[in-house]
Order: structure tokens, then C-alpha cells, then sequence
């Protein structure tokens, strides 16, 4: 057994008595917690996930190659998820973050269906893309990024006089596990009939704005030199337990914080510290920041990074901590 000699925290010397004793616990359920304090209380937080890049030279072919190997229809949704060493059990790209490749052929879609978890889409490429959202049809183009909040009924496809298209989706399905909260529901029709959504008296918790269009946010980062996605009744994040933003990227300034983040870079090339790391990146890569894990970024020429991550919820139950 791991022992630390710190003043205050468990120091206990191994004895056949004691040995005899911890076994006829576990034997009941029951467990001394002074074996596992310095584990389950560390003096900060220890994330199981590792800074992780995802290069998408590497990454395209295999999303290429299942949308020849599985229909859209019977996979429901033909996903390759990118999934972090450290939380494979979870399916988890970092933290309570998932991460997914969606790829659709023209003429293509997936039944509707809804979920606690919440999700978020940026597209990749590809024309004719749109998602049904609550009856809503959402036409989607390169690094538009939509929302299908917790609860809403969603679906998506490509049009026949589409192309292939490919868009990076983000949930928080491993909170949602973690919580031990989530649920799932197949339409009962399979697909939704259209029907515009009143946004009257909007009392929803999450944005009633679903779309945002890379034209009017890469505008607004241009102007401000940072973007984030934003709830326009509240001001604050488009969903409650998610948020996202856009970066101008030149060189920023070390971080760490708790809660996790995902990127994809929308545009240009450049480099991440992450822990110790350092990763180069190019457009359409996706790369993940641990909790508590320091990090920054610097731009080869000029870069836009493109990123979600879980800090509402972070912030909703006050864990959120920073150290610049
Ligand atoms: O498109 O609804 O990557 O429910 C994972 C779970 C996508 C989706 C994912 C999902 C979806």
C-alpha cells in the first residue's frame, strides 16, 4: 500500500493484524479510509485525462472510411469519437467532455432523438449539412456552430445536392454519467415534422439562439480579438452546463483552471503548451486541455482556435478556480 509521511495526513504501518482486518472489511463492504485518503482527498485536483492531440491527417481517413463501411441510418449516428488514453471507460476526450467526428453522405440522415446530455456542433467542411432541431431545420456550412441543448429533439442530414460533410460534435454525456442523470428517447415518428419554434417568453435555460454563423462570429472576433457563443437573454453561456469561444490566436499568457476544454482549430497553424507538452497544430485539429493543467498557445502568422468546454457547470456548483 502507498504510504506518504505528511504531518496530518494517513501514516499507518502495515501489520499481519491490520492486514487480517482490512481484508475482513472488505469483506463486508466496508473499507478504512485512512489507506485511501491521500487518494480519493489529493492536495489538487489529479485529472485521469491527458493532454491529447488529435492530428486530422490522422484522424480524416478513418472518418472517411466509416462512412463507407456503415450506413448513417443504421449506425444512428456513424461518429468517431475521439477518446482521451486516460478516460477510456468514459469515452471521455477530457474531463466530463466527449468529442466525436460526424461524417454524412449527400442524401443521408439520422432519426431524431433527445437527451439529458447537452450538445454542441462546429462544422468541418461540406455543403448541404443541416440538423432539425426542436422542428427547427438549421442549414449549416464550414465552422457554423449550432447548439441541440438537453431535452430538444434533433436530427441531421445532407441534402442530395450536397457533399460529404464533416462536423466535430462536443456533449457533456461523461457529467451526465458521472451524475448518474442521463437519459436518452428515440422519436416516436423517427423523424420530426417541420414547425416553427416560438421563442415567445422564452423561459428555457439554455440560449434561443441555436445557429451561429462563422461569417457574423469570425466579424465579431475580429473586432474584439475574442468571441464567445453567448445566451443573448442572459449574457452568459449558450447552454448550462457548456460553453464556447472563439480565439484570435498570437501568444497567450499561461493558464490553468479547473475544468476542462477541447479545441479545434478553425483556421491557421501554431503550437500549445499543455503540461509540459508542446503540440503543433494545423486547421481541423482537435487537441484537449486536462483540468488544473497549464497551458498557452502561440500562432505560426495568425491562428483562430475554436474551443468548448464544461466550465458552467463548473461555475454552477462554485468548483471554478484559476491561477494565471
Ligand atoms: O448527433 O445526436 O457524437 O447523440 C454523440 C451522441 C452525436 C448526436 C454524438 C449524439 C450525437
Amino acid at each position: 500500500m502507498k504510504r506518504e509521511n505528511i504531518k496530518g495526513r494517513a501514516n499507518v504501518e502495515d501489520t499481519p493484524e491490520l492486514d487480517a482486518y482490512y481484508r475482513a472489511l472488505e469483506g463486508e463492504e466496508l473499507g478504512a479510509l485512512w489507506n485511501v485518503a491521500n487518494e480519493i482527498e489529493p492536495w489538487y485536483p489529479q485529472p485521469k485525462s491527458v493532454p491529447t492531440h488529435w492530428k486530422w491527417k490522422r484522424v480524416e481517413p478513418y472518418v472517411r472510411k466509416a462512412a463507407d463501411l456503415v450506413s448513417a441510418e443504421k449506425a444512428a449516428r456513424r461518429v468517431v469519437m475521439l477518446v482521451n488514453p486516460g478516460r477510456k471507460e468514459w469515452s471521455a476526450a477530457a474531463g466530463l467532455l466527449y468529442t466525436g467526428v460526424q461524417v454524412m453522405n449527400p442524401g443521408e440522415s439520422a432519426s431524431a432523438h433527445r437527451h439529458q446530455a447537452s450538445a454542441l456542433r462546429f462544422v468541418m467542411e461540406g455543403k448541404g449539412a443541416y440538423t432539425i432541431v426542436d422542428g427547427e431545420r438549421l442549414d449549416l456550412g464550414a465552422r457554423d456552430f449550432v447548439l441541440t441543448p438537453n431535452g430538444t429533439w434533433h436530427e441531421h442530414g445532407v441534402d442530395a445536392s450536397g457533399t460529404q460533410c464533416v462536423w466535430q460534435d462536443g456533449l457533456d454525456i461523461p457529467l451526465m454519467n458521472s451524475l448518474d442523470a442521463n437519459f436518452y428517447e428515440v422519436h416516436p415518428k423517427l423523424n420530426q415534422a417541420p414547425a416553427p419554434l416560438s421563442r415567445k417568453n422564452w423561459s428555457k435555460p439554455y440560449s434561443p439562439v441555436f445557429l451561429y454563423k462563422w461569417d457574423e462570429s469570425y466579424k465579431q472576433l475580429q473586432k474584439h480579438g475574442h468571441f464567445e457563443y453567448k445566451n443573448p437573454l442572459t449574457n452568459g453561456p449558450v447552454m448550462p452546463t457548456m460553453g464556447a469561444k472563439l480565439e484570435l490566436v498570437k501568444e497567450t499568457k499561461a493558464i490553468r483552471h479547473t475544468g476542462s476544454v477541447i479545441y479545434q482549430v478553425a483556421t491557421g497553424r501554431g503550437w500549445s503548451e499543455i503540461g509540459g507538452k508542446r503540440f503543433e497544430w494545423e486547421e481541423k485539429d482537435i487537441f484537449c486541455v486536462p483540468s488544473w493543467t497549464k497551458y498557452r498557445h502561440g500562432a505560426h502568422g495568425e491562428a483562430v482556435l475554436f474551443s468548448f468546454n464544461d466550465l458552467p457547470a463548473m461555475k454552477a456548483l462554485s468548483l471554478y478556480r484559476e491561477e494565471t
